[in-house]
């Protein structure tokens, strides 16, 4: 039996769940289950009540969110612990590199939210606070880029995820030009298969 995974090519935190998939080897065992987030008949049935994608319906039925979960799930039970180190300070590095580049995520969703309204609806105020997160946290990840490995960890994969999807959400800012060697990393390792066999797709681009 397979296991189902609530699939929107849109949604970086799918695409961090599917980039482990890969990595893990996995592709034949998940089944993607086309979901468009935004469209409510889409979620009506959603099996997550927070009606959010991604979710994991496991083998065995369980219903797992979000995706720090279904990455544990998928590395534990079926990965051998390969994205998430065991133990250790490595362990600790790549939990918390996911939750700077989720954090990142989070308010580059929202800084983009915001810009789709009217323009004279929009918060000023509430874009540049959550572009200043994401500027913070490419600060933080410039200054230990020379220690992120080329290496596919949850970490490492959630960083290269959000680095993706700031030219989708906030394409005027220019994060390269400040931060040279986080643009180093990210190239080397935007190379490996698993980032090259899909892409991040723009949300208009969603049927
Ligand atoms: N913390 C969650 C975030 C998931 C999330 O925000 N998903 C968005 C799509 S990118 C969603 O389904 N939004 C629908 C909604 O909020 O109604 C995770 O890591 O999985």
């Amino acid at each position: 039996m397979t296991m189902k995974l609530h699939y929107s090519p849109a949604s970086p935190f799918v695409r961090k769940v599917w980039l482990a998939v890969e990595e893990l080897g996995l592709q034949d065992r998940v089944e993607r289950v086309p979901t468009n987030p935004m469209k409510r008949d889409d979620m009506a049935d959603s099996p997550n009540p927070l009606r959010k994608v991604p979710c994991l319906i496991a083998e065995d039925g369980q219903v797992l969110y979000d995706s720090p979960v279904i990455i544990e799930y998928l590395d534990s039970e079926h990965g051998g612990n390969r994205l998430i180190p065991r133990s250790g300070p490595e362990r600790w590095k790549a939990l918390r590199l996911q939750a700077l580049a989720d954090g990142m995520m989070d308010a580059a969703v929202l800084a983009m939210i915001e810009r789709m309204r009217k323009p004279e609806r929009q918060s000023a105020g509430w874009i540049a606070h959550n572009r200043s997160v994401v500027e913070r946290g490419l600060a933080s990840l410039d200054a230990e880029a020379g220690a992120l490995k080329e290496e596919a960890t949850v970490g490492t994969l959630t960083v290269a995820v959000a680095l993706e999807l700031l030219a989708i959400h906030l394409p005027d800012l220019d994060w390269r030009a400040e931060h040279a060697a986080l643009a180093d990393w990210f190239d080397a390792f935007t190379r490996r298969p698993s980032l090259i066999a899909t892409r991040l797709v723009t949300p208009g681009e969603v049927a």
